[in-house]
């Protein structure tokens, strides 16, 4: 069993949200393409709530970009996005959200972020969706979706140490790039990690 796991992809990470990725939502028509060739389709969604510890703006004299400790872990600091309800934490509306079988959400607890749709950063609680894959008996799992360089990154490595077969759809994701060659050395730990560098067309051709 197959399954696309499609990251992120909310209004705040396309352009025009708070934390808009550049060219965010050029990949959506391509994820909408690929959804039909997969067994299961899952969705994670960012869901903070208003007093989260990832918002730049909780923090006295802190500033988007600037890295502080919470609660005994490295932490970027962003600005406001993806709260809980609002606008910028909806799907984005041309994602095909009748394809999408499960949403599972993120980062709702204040206190700790989660960049991966499986684990807090802290990696103490779980979003349930590794079981829900192994339950539904998926073995390789395609990842997709925003942003490269951190939800993407980080559910692809999570997928890769639950033992799924694990394949990056390089050409339907897209980073930040707080860094120059952020998302480059990304991809390029993925790999190391033992992500299969893939892209739809190769999907579509093996289908
Ligand atoms: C993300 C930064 C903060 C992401 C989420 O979806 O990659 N990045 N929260
Ligand atoms: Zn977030």
């Amino acid at each position: 069993m197959k399954a696309l796991i499609i990251v992120d992809i909310q209004n705040d990470f396309c352009p025009g949200g708070s934390l808009a990725v550049t060219d965010g939502d050029t990949i959506i028509p391509i994820v909408n393409k690929v959804m039909p060739l997969f067994d299961v389709v899952i969705a994670t969604q960012d869901w903070h709530p208003p007093d989260h510890g990832s918002f730049a703006a909780n923090h006295i004299d802190r500033k988007v970009g600037e890295i502080i400790d919470l609660n005994g872990l490295p932490q970027v600091l962003w600005p406001v996005h993806c709260v809980q309800g609002f606008k910028g934490a909806a799907l984005h509306a041309d994602l095909n959200i009748k394809g999408i079988d499960r949403i599972f959400e993120k980062g709702t607890i204040p206190e700790v972020d989660s960049y991966s749709g499986f684990f807090d950063n802290g990696r103490r609680n779980s979003t349930g969706l590794g079981d829900f894959l192994l339950e539904k008996g998926v073995k390789e799992v395609y990842v997709c979706g925003l942003a490269t360089d951190y939800c993407v990154k980080y559910t692809t490595l999570d997928a890769l140490s639950l033992g799924f077969k694990t394949f990056l759809l390089t050409d339907a994701i897209k980073g930040v790039d707080l860094k120059e060659g952020d998302c480059e050395r990304a991809i390029l730990e993925m790999h190391n990690q033992g992500a299969i560098l893939s892209d739809t067309k190769i999907l579509q051709e093996n289908c």
